[in-house]
């Protein structure tokens, strides 16, 4: 005999607090970046925590792990999932919360004694932030074909680690070949980490799709030089170019309006000293658009200015990308159905893109998929004061819920 499915609220924030705790750093907030220590106790504690609910575990050779609850059926799962690695700066929620919530919602179908028609799989991705390799979304590309093992295993962190080692060292470079748990559907739930559901007082947001991502690196090679002694026409100002740049990016961004955002994230200069001209700056400029027409021209503009200003400055550049996505659209029917659910729990809804990346975007590239938010408090994330109200998160988790169970009851 069933009974009706309920999501244990006290339970997933209780998972999200015991998460929360590896890795954790003032003020509330984690940081596991891919593949550390940190990650690795992560990926243990919720590989023990799929077990315990009796999901048959697979991981892949670039370390995604899917934890599949058998369905009256076999073949292809209705899927849900996110990410489990943090930025240095990260909040609890950001990831986390998508793949406890999908826990979650075996535990309440476990307790109503229901087994779907199609299986359920609860995954999380490797590598999604892309702080410490890149691109972000590494492991669910992989998944999705856009990325082959060998280039994925050969990108190096900041230090020149290398991915493939990290992996093989934290003992997650799985048996399986990528791409293996093929779903029938993908369903990401996740907090919106803007301000937009809670500036317009709505709970659920039916996203639309992801926004595009441009993200290049820059190496400036200057000439160091003494600060007070080199009168300016003879410097080759390799800070100058980043500070530059980042001004620019700013402007471009005010010039261009609508959607158009960009950030210079990453600007380190050597040798750093007050009183040296530094002869070396290495920045990043992470541009974004919901159009990708104007996402190429924005690239052009800061392309282009980087060029002018590095000529008459007399520095050389190198430019490395590292990582560049379209804009991704989600299946209307999918979002028409987050929607319906979640006006039927009598919550109010909204429809809105994605202003951060997600390995939903990812898999759509493999089958239906969408997303479900809720509300960031502050719009605040990748910052350790990211925060979500217990009943948001409890409602997120209750439309996730319904709609993997319309999803595998199809
Ligand atoms: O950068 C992003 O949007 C995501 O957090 N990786
Ligand atoms: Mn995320
Ligand atoms: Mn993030």
């Amino acid at each position: 005999m069933t009974t009706t499915p309920i999501i244990d609220g006290i339970h997933l924030h209780a998972r999200l607090a015991t998460l929360a705790a590896i890795g954790a750093i003032d003020g509330g907030g984690c940081a596991r970046l891919a593949l550390t220590d940190e990650d690795k106790a992560g990926r243990d504690l919720v590989v023990g925590w799929m077990r315990e609910l009796g999901l048959a575990i697979t991981i892949d050779a670039i370390g995604n792990v899917f934890g599949l609850r058998r369905g009256r059926l076999d073949g292809p799962p209705v899927m849900t999932g996110s990410h489990i690695d943090t930025v240095r700066t990260g909040g609890r929620f950001d990831g986390n919360y998508g793949v406890l919530a999908g826990l979650e919602v075996c535990r309440a179908l476990d307790a109503a004694g229901v087994v779907t028609r199609h299986p359920l799989c609860v995954a999380f991705f490797t590598n999604e932030e892309g702080a410490r390799f890149q691109p972000d979304m590494l492991g669910s590309l992989v998944h999705a074909g856009g990325l082959t093992l060998q280039e994925a295993y050969a990108a190096t962190d900041p230090d020149g680690v290398r991915l493939g080692d990290e992996l093989s060292r934290i003992g997650y470079r799985g048996p399986a070949a990528p791409g293996t748990v093929r779903p029938r559907a993908f369903v990401e739930l996740h907090i919106e980490q803007g301000p937009v559901l809670e500036e317009a007082g709505i709970t659920i947001g039916a996203v639309t799709g992801v926004q595009g991502i441009s993200w290049h690196e820059f190496i400036v090679s200057g000439v160091s030089a003494h600060a007070g002694t080199t009168p300016m026409r003879l410097r080759h100002d390799a800070g100058y170019v980043a500070g530059a740049t980042a001004t620019f990016v700013r402007q471009i961004t005010r010039d261009m309006g609508g959607a158009q955002v960009g950030t210079v994230g990453v600007s380190e200069l050597r040798p750093n000293l007050i009183n040296v001209i530094a002869n070396r700056a290495r920045f990043t400029v992470d541009l974004r658009n919901t159009d990708e027409l104007l996402l190429q021209q924005a690239e052009n503009h800061v392309f282009a200015f980087i060029d002018e200003t590095a000529l008459s400055e007399g520095v050389s550049i190198e430019k490395r990308r590292l990582a560049r996505f379209e804009p991704v659209d989600f299946d209307p029917a999918m979002i028409g159905r987050i929607e319906r659910l979640a006006q039927a729990r009598g919550l109010s809804t909204l429809r809105l893109p994605s202003g951060a990346g997600h390995d939903a975007q990812m898999m759509a590239r493999l089958c239906p998929t969408g997303m479900i938010f809720v509300p960031s408090a502050k719009g605040l994330s990748h910052n350790v004061a990211e925060y979500t109200a217990p009943a948001d998160l409890e409602a997120g988790a209750a439309v996730l819920l319904d709609v993997l169970l319309a999803l595998a009851e199809e």
